[in-house]
């Protein structure tokens, strides 16, 4: 079996309603996430799992209800009597701890959710004046959620303690009971690369406060060593001033001489601007989610008009020189959620064939869709397909793409046995199974559907070239054609 390193995919392993409403019944284990995660670790290595983003896993404003991103305590893992409870929405620390351990002995790494814009469920309030150019209330005196003591930890782990100083805003006065944007006397929002929305939620951290840069630096480098996570993913990107991540990725790097992964959250979907971010980051470590092939899935999905023609150069990914810094992913926690954000109706396993099989870009899949809307057998055929042939170079077969049918062919390596594959993708269009003539360098060899979407067999003639078919189809529109294994009927 090939090196699954050189074809790693990620596993996001949660969802926003995960273990809520409905799906707590459905799947009571999603209970304790770090106990499902020891317990799955061995699974995931043999469907080809090389690494796993786990949620915020810190204290947050809503306790064991709260997804993790309305962070109040990033010390406490789920080891403190805060907000409720012990544990997090996820279990302990303790379980958490046992959870990395399992996943790294299968040689799973774990990135860690990180979320560095903002804090929220302060202990209590201070009374601060507005800044004269602040959105709301300028000049004006505001009683603000910014002071955090921390009082169920006792200074275990860090005796810091927030104030309003360490923030430059928020949106809420409990005076009044008014929200808004309030920006704090004497600060700034954040220097990002987009300053029309650089308020969030919450209290907005201060990076040019020295004490909350030597506070969040010091966080991420006590994560890596207490905790042994291999990387993490940067939430709300874009709302965090560019200078202060890039120190903080080079500060947290510097701590260890393992390398670490960073993937971080610029929720951009023009391909050029999100290019464009990296201009901004001193760190070549840095990754970033491929928001923008993302969006050609969405416009896949909902628009009938919509050219395969368009899968063959948008997204990051396919950017020159972009290739080694995209994650390519289908839906994520924000893009898809019940009864607010519909998500990918359609066409979700022809966006999974082209990440996992594609030479470009990390490929990462996504717990709801595998357990909660049960697509794991397909998923799995294709990550199992990416491990044993993606491999070789690859590249579009140039007449045998348009409107209906995407084509793309890896060719294979004499590294790994019996390697190399031909993608088809069709969607629902003037031909009901359409067949293209395709070049793949193996003259009179034998290739079989992976995918068990077409039941026949195409052989190659003595130039290489076979014809190779697709369903015009949403439900069974994506096939893997690869060589048909010697010796088996
Ligand atoms: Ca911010």
């Amino acid at each position: 079996m090939p090196d699954t390193q050189q074809n790693p995919i990620m596993l996001q392993t949660f969802y926003w309603e995960m273990a809520a409403g409905g799906y707590a019944e459905h799947f009571p284990e999603e209970k304790n996430l770090w106990k499902l995660l020891r317990q799955r670790a061995r699974q995931w290595r043999q469907w080809g799992i090389t690494s796993v983003w786990i949620p915020p896993a810190n204290k947050a404003m809503g306790g064991v209800e709260d997804v993790g991103y309305g962070c109040y305590d990033l010390y406490d893992l789920g080891e403190f009597e805060q907000k409720g409870s012990v544990r997090t929405k996820y279990g302990t620390r303790a379980e958490l701890e046992a959870a990395v351990e399992a996943l790294q002995s299968e040689q799973i790494e774990v990135y860690y959710d990180a979320v560095l814009n903002h804090l929220m469920g302060a202990d209590e309030t201070e009374t601060i004046t507005l800044s004269s150019r602040s959105p709301s209330k300028p000049g004006q005196e505001v009683e603000v959620w910014s002071h955090f003591t921390y009082p169920g930890r006792q200074e275990r782990h860090s005796d810091f303690r927030w104030h309003w100083r360490h923030f430059n805003g928020t949106d809420f006065d409990q005076r009044t009971g008014d929200t808004g944007v309030f920006l704090f006397k004497d600060k700034n929002w954040d220097s990002t690369c987009h300053h029309s929305d650089s308020f969030l939620m919450g209290v907005d951290y201060d990076y040019d406060h020295p004490e909350t840069r030597a506070e969040l630096i010091r966080w991420g480098i006590w994560l890596v060593e207490t905790l042994g996570v291999d990387g993490f993913r940067i939430d709300a990107l874009k709302h965090i001033g560019c200078q202060f991540i890039s120190t903080w990725l080079e500060e947290v790097q510097r701590a260890t001489e393992r390398d670490l992964f960073f993937v971080g959250e610029a929720w951009l979907n023009d391909a050029g601007i999100l290019a464009s971010y990296f201009d901004h980051i001193s760190s070549a470590r840095l990754h970033v989610l491929d928001f923008p092939l993302r969006d050609i899935f969405r416009q896949l999905s909902e628009d009938d008009s919509f050219s395969m023609e368009l899968l063959k150069d948008h997204g990051l990914c396919n950017q020159a020189g972009y290739a080694s810094r995209a994650v390519t992913f289908v839906e994520n926690h924000d893009t898809q959620r019940d009864g607010e954000i519909p998500g990918l109706f359609r066409y979700k396993y022809h966006a999974y064939a082209y990440i996992l099989l594609r030479e470009r870009g990390l490929p990462k899949v996504y717990w709801k869709d595998i357990y909660a809307y049960q697509m794991k057998e397909g998923v799995v055929r294709l990550m199992q397909a990416r491990r044993r042939f993606a491999h070789g170079p690859g590249y579009e077969w140039h007449d045998a793409c348009n409107h209906q049918v995407y084509s793309y062919v890896r060719e294979g390596t004499d590294d790994v046995e019996e390697s190399g594959c031909v993608l088809l993708l069709a969607k629902v269009g003037p031909e009901d199974n359409p067949v293209r003539r395709i070049q793949t360098k193996r003259p009179h060899r034998e290739f079989i559907d992976w995918t068990g979407n077409q039941s026949h067999t195409v052989t190659t003639d003595g130039q290489g070239f076979g014809e190779f078919a697709v369903h015009g189809s949403a439900d069974r529109g994506w096939s893997v054609w690869v060589p048909k294994p010697a010796g088996r009927a």
